[in-house]
């Protein structure tokens, strides 16, 4: 989470593995694009800065933050080491933020326990526009680039 005693883009740029080889899938909502456009931007800069080739990186996109959950469990079939589920829930009038929020992180936290693939948590859940810009490129850093080194860290768990 970012506060004001976290950056999202901080980090130890030597204990990230080398991506060279990895292979990454990302999974991202449309829903709030300007939003999810810049954590996508920022994780791929992330893995490719930390050796990741731009070609194997397989991206696709659903419409909301609720269809990550079948777009990771059908990208963790696939050929890849790791894969990075990035979505921003913005709260409105009704609790229908809520659902979305604990259901698409139950079928998320779901998928990384059942799975061999890691699934990485990029879903932003904010109670406004200005939060959610924070976190993807701004005040606070930007949580793609932490969903990036994690993913990195991750795809080696096993090794
Ligand atoms: C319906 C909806 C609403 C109100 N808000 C958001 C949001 O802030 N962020 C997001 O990613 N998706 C939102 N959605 C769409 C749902 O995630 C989902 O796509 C629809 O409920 C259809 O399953």
């Amino acid at each position: 989470m970012a506060s004001k005693y976290h950056n999202l883009s901080d980090y130890d740029t030597n204990s990230v593995p080398n991506g060279k080889g990895t292979r990454v899938g990302i999974v991202v909502s449309e829903w709030n694009k300007e939003i999810t456009g810049a954590l996508l931007d920022g994780a791929m800069s992330t893995l490719m800065r930390h050796g990741v080739e731009e070609a194997d990186i397989r991206v696709k996109t659903v419409p909301g933050s609720f269809e990550l959950i079948y777009g990771a469990s059908q990208m963790v079939k696939t050929d890849v080491d790791v894969v990075i589920a990035i979505g921003c829930v913005i709260r409105g009038d009704t609790p229908h933020f809520d659902y979305i929020c604990a259901g698409t992180t139950q079928g998320l936290a779901h998928l990384n326990a059942t799975q061999n693939v890691p699934v990485i948590y990029g879903l932003i859940t904010t109670n406004d526009m200005q939060q959610a810009l924070d976190r993807c490129g701004g005040a606070l850093g930007n949580k793609g680039d932490e969903c990036a080194v994690t993913a990195l860290k991750m795809s080696v768990f096993n090794s």
